[in-house]
């Protein structure tokens, strides 16, 4: 498949297991039910033993909260829930005094309509910080175009004090900056220092190819107006900012970049991440993700479909490019939910069987916490249960006003909404999952806490944690995983993904059966089942033989 004649290049981030931390829903320390940094630096041993090389940590700056930080007020001071800047300097030490790193959120599409910048911007049309954000005048009784907001609604607000209406792709808190304002890029490039000074070793990049926007403000093209993701990446200067960025800021430091990319195509993806043209290291693409739901609907995928995605991503990224490999984060339901099978006795094999793929694919994986133990989505019954804006702010859009029947509604978000994720990390079987001691959590902690916990998992050597620590292990131990050629062996085969990882002399096989059926598989001619490296049952089958959700890697003989 990859006859890949040009070197790869070796980067520590190639190499890494990344693991990312939604901090208002990790570890309570203090006992307000919101998760903070002291919680984190209590569960750093946990993340070591876990095999953890890089921790992506969602927005931990001051913030009003509109969308749990994502919503910057100030870039340079830590929100006071989470505790103070002595806090990070603390987790950061402690982190890499267990040789590991830390990679921030930077989130610059678009700040807190409470940020100074926007205070500012909006009180007169001449103030110095009105470019800050892009501002037009209405057509005629309404917005300036029919650009929707990613939380319902027009992305446009018309603000009283000057008679105009500001650009906002997500919630009405958050103003999108005007990057065509050098001024703007530059204040950036300097809270990215910042925060490299202190030592940091990256960022994710939130909603990144959306920086540039069409400057003639045109309405959505008719084949854009279902999917706007794909109208608004990758607009007409993101190429040139992110090379001035790196320019600028990222080529000065041994950092990790990972763009998120929502709306960037396969295709798209080798122009943004080509080490010879200096832009970022690696997006994720949401291809994977989006299989399974489709807006606020979930969607039946099939194995095929999600193989079809990743030899496509094999192909558009070549050998200067690098591809991320992950299918949850705090945005989606649970991963074994939505993948693999949350019913028992399943729950352990398949989430199992998710991890040695995500650990085995071609590209640097990111496991989102909570899913080393296996947790599963949430029972939500009613519109009062949810806390996220995506959620609450649809409802009114579409079930308000008689749209969206609430019973369907209520039927999607069960299976797709992010607040899913977002339940607090069930460490033991005390109250609340041992997450936090007081009397409610700020979300709901899943009631199957009491079987499903860290304390539990620890316990268990057949456990989906200790699972992961012997991946980590092992694609420490065979650089084919990391840098081998990858090959779909199986393309078309319904329930079982099967590929081989392949550098110098050293082939691996991955053998993966996506079903509760047993599978007997059919190998290529010149690729034999070799010795076992790992399994996922405590009794594997042998041989071609896979048990239903059973997942085994083999040498090849
Ligand atoms: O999750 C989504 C819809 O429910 C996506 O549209 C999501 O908003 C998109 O992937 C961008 O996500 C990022 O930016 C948002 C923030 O709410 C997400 O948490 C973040 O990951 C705005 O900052
Ligand atoms: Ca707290």
């Amino acid at each position: 498949m990859s006859e890949q004649q040009a070197p790869v290049s070796r980067r520590w981030w190639k190499e890494s297991v990344v693991y990312q931390i939604y901090p208002r829903s990790f570890q309570d320390s203090n006992g307000d039910g919101i998760g903070d940094i002291p919680g984190i630096i209590s569960r750093l041993d946990y993340l070591k033993d876990l095999g953890v090389d890089v921790v992506w940590l969602s927005p931990h700056y001051d913030s009003p909260n509109a969308d749990n930080g994502y919503d910057i007020r100030d870039y340079r001071k830590v929100m006071a829930e989470f505790g103070t800047m002595a806090d990070f300097d603390a987790l950061l030490a402690g982190l890499k005094t267990r040789g590991m790193r830390l990679i921030v959120d930077l989130v610059v599409n678009h700040s807190s309509d409470e940020h100074v910048w926007f205070v500012e911007s909006r009180k007169s049309k001449d103030n110095s910080y009105r470019d800050y954000y892009i501002w037009r005048p209405g057509r005629g009784e309404g917005p300036p175009n029919d650009w929707r907001s990613y939380f319902s609604g027009s992305a446009w607000t018309l603000d009283p004090a000057t008679g105009e209406y500001y650009l906002h792709l997500f919630a009405d808190k958050q103003p999108d900056l005007n990057w065509e304002n050098d001024k703007v890029r530059s204040e950036v490039y300097d809270l990215m220092r910042f925060w490299l000074d202190k030592g940091v070793d990256g960022f994710r990049m939130d909603v990144i190819p959306m920086i540039s926007k069409e400057q003639t403000f045109p309405d959505y093209p008719p084949e854009h107006r279902e999917r706007t993701e794909y109208y608004h990446a990758v607009g007409p200067r993101l190429h040139e900012f992110l090379q001035e960025m790196n320019r600028e800021v990222l080529s000065k430091y041994d950092v990790m970049t990972v763009g998120e990319a929502f709306g960037v195509t396969p295709e798209q993806t080798i122009d943004i991440v080509d080490e010879r043209r200096g832009e970022l290291n690696m997006i994720f693409t949401f291809d994977a993700v989006r299989l399974c739901s489709d807006g606020h609907r979930y969607r039946e995928w099939t194995l095929p479909e999600l193989k079809a995605i990743y030899r496509r991503l094999e192909e558009n990224v070549g050998p200067y490019g690098w591809n991320t490999v992950f299918l949850a984060n705090h945005d989606n339901a649970r991963l074994v939910s939505s993948f693999g099978d949350d019913a028992e006795p399943w729950r352990v094999p398949s989430a199992k069987l998710l991890a040695t793929m995500l650990m085995t694919l071609h590209g640097t994986p990111f496991i989102y916490q909570g899913d080393e133990l296996a947790m599963t989505n949430y029972p939500f019954t009613s519109i009062e249960q949810y806390d996220d804006i995506a959620v609450r702010n649809a409802w009114k859009a579409d079930v308000l006003t008689g749209r969206v029947a609430a019973a369907d509604f209520l039927k999607g978000m069960a299976r797709t909404s992010r607040d899913h994720a977002r339940t607090p990390i069930q460490w033991s079987a005390e109250p609340n999952g041992g997450f936090t001691t007081a009397e409610k959590a700020w979300l709901a902690v899943n009631p199957n806490y009491g079987e499903i916990n860290a304390e539990a998992a620890l316990a268990d050597p057949g456990s989906v944690y200790h699972h992961y620590a012997r991946l980590a292990a092992l694609r420490r131990s065979h650089p084919a995983l990391v840098y081998g050629d990858f090959t779909d062996l199986a393309p078309h085969h319904p329930q079982l993904f099967a590929y081989t990882r392949t550098l110098g002399d050293e082939t691996l096989l991955v053998l993966l059966n996506f079903s509760r059926e047993p599978v007997e598989i059919e190998l290529p001619a010149g690729v034999a089942v070799g010795e076992r490296l790992l399994g996922n049952l405590a009794t594997p089958s042998e041989g071609t033989r896979l048990a239903g959700w059973e997942a085994r890697v083999h040498r090849v003989r």
